[in-house]
């Protein structure tokens, strides 16, 4: 056994053992340091000794997105600065994002959570390991980067874009996995495929490593059965750490290969987003996270508003670390678009920002053979409609860049009359989302 997964395997009443302490630390830790947790355990009448049980943990309230928005961008930092060593960001439900700080001891149990998946998903030390994701404020490039290096991987960091080279240096160096988004994979096999690259002939690749948005089983099918290689699902978000903490098993036997979450680092709970009563497993409903060793910001119970279900049954691979299925759909509006967090609001506060457009749009989401595409349809006011093509045109590139400075995604913007939209009376559907159908 590899020391990075000794605590994979550790017998299920040891590691309830080793999270019910975590668990006790950090809840203390976060009581004495963070005012908005203290507050609201004290309106709850709990304290950290009521905490004598991991159920006890149903006692403690939860902390959610707008908690980061507003206390941004430090206030639920639990440690001094001289600790922190890095921050990531992630979009925030406005303009401003979610600022993350971590400790070297974060970064550090970070970086074992993803070695972990990838040496779950069967990469060693001989592995290239091309990291395609985002380098920067996004959880996917340094993540995957630190992992793989805690494998001792040969990284090869070239972050997103540039597929020319991208595939260039795939080949001269001989990489063997890839870690990009699905969405962002499927545009390399098309330009691999215009260039008459063949996956399987021209190139060592043998794992993707995928993740930061969700995909579908068909397209987990779709690539292995063009190039050969194995497509891992790897999870996480900016809030609990970044990608690793949790990532699919090879050895699962479930025609949708489950994620084991490594527990213990983050202790995982299903509830059920209306009533916020915690689920027994086997049963779907929200995913929620308690951080049990992070110390820049720990999360206590934060709700990630993804759904899913924890199995009730043990993996076959001896792995003791509870398994969920794989993420495909959440309880709120977040769109994730080329793996970037998007909210709805935050494509009407910069519509807003432009006084020739009115409130009125709609934002459809459409899947392409490659990337999805995004297109914002916005009235334009009466008084600045015109036949002026060349006006027009300007004001559609300010509207662009408006959104674009905002969500980090390029949309495709379509001006259209005023009154041309759909009204609604009750709740209006501002977003078509035709990857869901
Ligand atoms: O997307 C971290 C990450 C980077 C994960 C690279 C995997 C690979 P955020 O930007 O904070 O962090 O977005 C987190 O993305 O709550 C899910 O809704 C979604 N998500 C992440 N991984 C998956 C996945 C990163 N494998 C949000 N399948 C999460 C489905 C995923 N959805």
């Amino acid at each position: 056994m590899n020391t990075i997964s000794a605590n994979d395997f550790l017998p299920v009443e040891e590691l309830r053992r080793l999270q019910l302490e975590k668990l006790q630390r950090i809840v203390a830790y976060e009581y004495e340091r963070v005012a908005l947790f203290r507050r609201r355990c004290d309106e709850r009448g709990v304290k950290p000794r009521d905490i004598v049980t991991l159920k006890d943990i149903a006692k403690l309230p939860f902390m959610i997105k707008t908690d980061l928005r507003d206390e941004y961008p430090l206030g639920l930092t639990a440690a001094p600065m001289e600790e922190i060593v890095r921050f990531h960001c992630s979009s925030g439900t406005t303009g401003k994002p979610i600022c993350i700080p971590n400790t070297a001891g974060d970064v550090e149990v970070w970086a074992e959570a993803t070695a972990r998946c990838l040496l779950m998903f069967g990469l060693s030390a001989k592995d290239i390991l091309q990291v395609t994701y985002g380098y920067g404020l996004f959880t996917g490039g340094l993540g995957l980067h630190y992992g793989g290096e805690k494998l001792g991987c040969a990284v090869l960091p070239i972050g997103g874009g540039n597929t020319d080279k991208q595939l260039m240096l795939m080949q001269d160096l001989g990489v063997t996995a890839i870690a990009c988004t699905p969405s962002y994979f499927l545009r390399i096999m098309d330009v691999a495929r215009e260039k008459g690259i063949d996956f399987r002939r021209d190139t060592k690749l043998r794992h993707g490593i995928f993740g930061a948005e969700p995909w579908t089983d068909e397209m987990r099918a779709k690539i292995e059965t063009t190039t050969g290689i194995v497509a891992h699902d790897i999870y996480g978000l900016t809030e609990v750490s970044g990608p690793g903490v949790a990532g699919s098993c090879p050895y699962c036997e479930r025609e949708t290969p489950g994620l084991h979450i490594w527990e213990d680092h983050y202790y995982p709970e299903i509830i059920d987003p209306d009533t916020l009563e915690p689920l027994p497993d086997g049963e779907a409903g929200e995913l929620v996270f308690t951080t049990l060793d992070r110390f820049g910001t720990p999360m206590v119970r934060y709700r990630t508003r993804d759904l899913t279900r924890l199995h009730v049954e043990r993996c076959k691979c001896g792995r003791t670390a509870r398994v969920m299925d794989r993420i495909h759909a959440r309880s709120d509006d977040m769109l994730i678009i080329h793996g970037v967090n998007v909210f709805p609001s935050q494509v009407e506060t910069a519509l807003l920002s432009v006084p020739e457009v009115e409130p009125h749009y709609q934002i459809i989401i459409t899947p392409t053979d490659t990337l999805d595409l995004l297109e914002i349809k916005v009235e334009i006011r009466s008084e600045s409609f015109s036949d002026d093509i060349r006006a027009l045109e300007t004001l559609r590139k300010r509207v662009f860049n408006a959104v674009k400075a905002i969500i980090g995604v390029s949309p495709r913007i379509t001006l259209v009359e005023p009154g041309s939209l759909p009204r609604s009376e009750g709740k209006i559907k501002r977003v078509i989302d035709n990857r869901r159908k």
